[in-house]
């Protein structure tokens, strides 16, 4: 028999669908997706493992130019996954238009990067397929030769994938695997309910405030037959508080039963949930702010 085990990083623009194809491939959810951009701001390690194989998937943040001491805190978390990793999957939403920055990108990956970089077109479930002809043209003049129409979404091309991973991965005699068989992140269950906050949040709010919102368990406590959370949503503005608040709070509401019915399938007991909403002006810009919620580059 033989074993294989290694690190992947997914990397890819904000949105193209990462922590879509980590949770997929896995058959686990341990990232939030969500429409908009930035969802992922911590790498989170998704672990499948088999008889034959362990694999260590690290779902990273999107890259974007860094704007504030998060955005730096994020791309520092991309380079990280990208430098440990044996093959990189660099994801491309094909329903997009591919654009100087992602070449660019890509380029210097090719040229600071030693792991086996395999190219993922993702979301080909909404897209005409003689539309990726160009896309993979153009990857092809920029030296990529291992290029893969998938969706992460329907797993159209998935199991593919899985075969190309396995192949660029060493084989060993012995069973090589870093992570407990029955582990499939690194990351605390109360990291997973704030993140499972800051999902719903983002699904209800508009688009300027979930980038600047954070979320914070203050109380974790298992009770003999309830858990009991509190947490607080930190937001950047006194008008961004009263629109998570909501009109007689009726958008903290849903974004709670939202969270709670999610947060009881996945410590399976019963949850009471409290959310409380606070404003930290420019909280992104503050690093005390940043390393008090757990966005510290000695992670990194
Ligand atoms: N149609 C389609 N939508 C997809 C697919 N994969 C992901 N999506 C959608 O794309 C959006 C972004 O997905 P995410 O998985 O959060 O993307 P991400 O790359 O992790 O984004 P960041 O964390 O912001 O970097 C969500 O609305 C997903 O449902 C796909 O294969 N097909
Ligand atoms: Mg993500």
């Amino acid at each position: 028999m033989s074993y294989s085990f290694g690190y992947i990083a997914v990397v890819g623009k904000p949105n193209a669908g990462k922590s879509t194809l980590v949770n997929f491939l896995i058959k686990n959810k341990v990232a939030i997706v969500s429409p908009k951009a930035q969802t992922t701001r911590n790498n989170i390690l998704g672990i499948l493992t088999t008889e034959n194989y362990q694999l260590v998937f690290i779902d990273t943040p999107g890259v974007h130019k860094s704007k504030n001491a998060l955005d730096k805190f994020m791309n520092k978390n991309i380079r990280s996954a990208e430098s440990g990793a044996d093959v990189i999957l660099y994801l491309i939403d094909s329903t997009k238009k591919f654009d100087d920055f992602e070449a660019d990108y890509l380029k210097s990956l090719k040229e600071n990067c030693d792991a086996k970089i395999i190219v993922v077109l993702n979301k080909i479930d909404s897209i005409k397929k003689e539309n990726l002809l160009p896309l993979s043209q153009k990857l092809s003049n920029l030296g990529f030769d291992d290029i893969l129409p998938l969706s992460a979404k329907t797993g159209e091309n998935t199991s593919m994938l899985m075969d190309e991973i396995l192949k660029n991965l060493p084989k060993s005699d012995t069973k090589n695997f870093v992570y407990d068989e029955d582990d499939y992140t690194d990351k605390s269950l109360k990291f997973m309910v704030s993140e499972i906050i800051r999902e719903k949040a983002l699904n209800y709010l508009n688009e300027e405030i979930p980038h600047g919102i954070s979320v914070n368990v203050t109380k974790y406590e298992q009770k003999p037959t309830i858990l009991i959370i509190e947490a607080d949503i930190v937001c950047e503005k006194e008008s961004h508080k009263s629109i998570i608040i909501g009109k007689k709070g009726s958008m903290i509401k849903q974004i709670g039963q939202s969270a709670r019915m999610d947060i009881e399938a996945l410590v399976s007991c019963k949850v009471m949930l409290k959310l409380f909403v606070k404003v930290k002006k420019d909280w992104r810009e503050n690093i005390n702010y940043l390393t008090e919620f757990g966005y510290k580059n000695e992670d990194v």
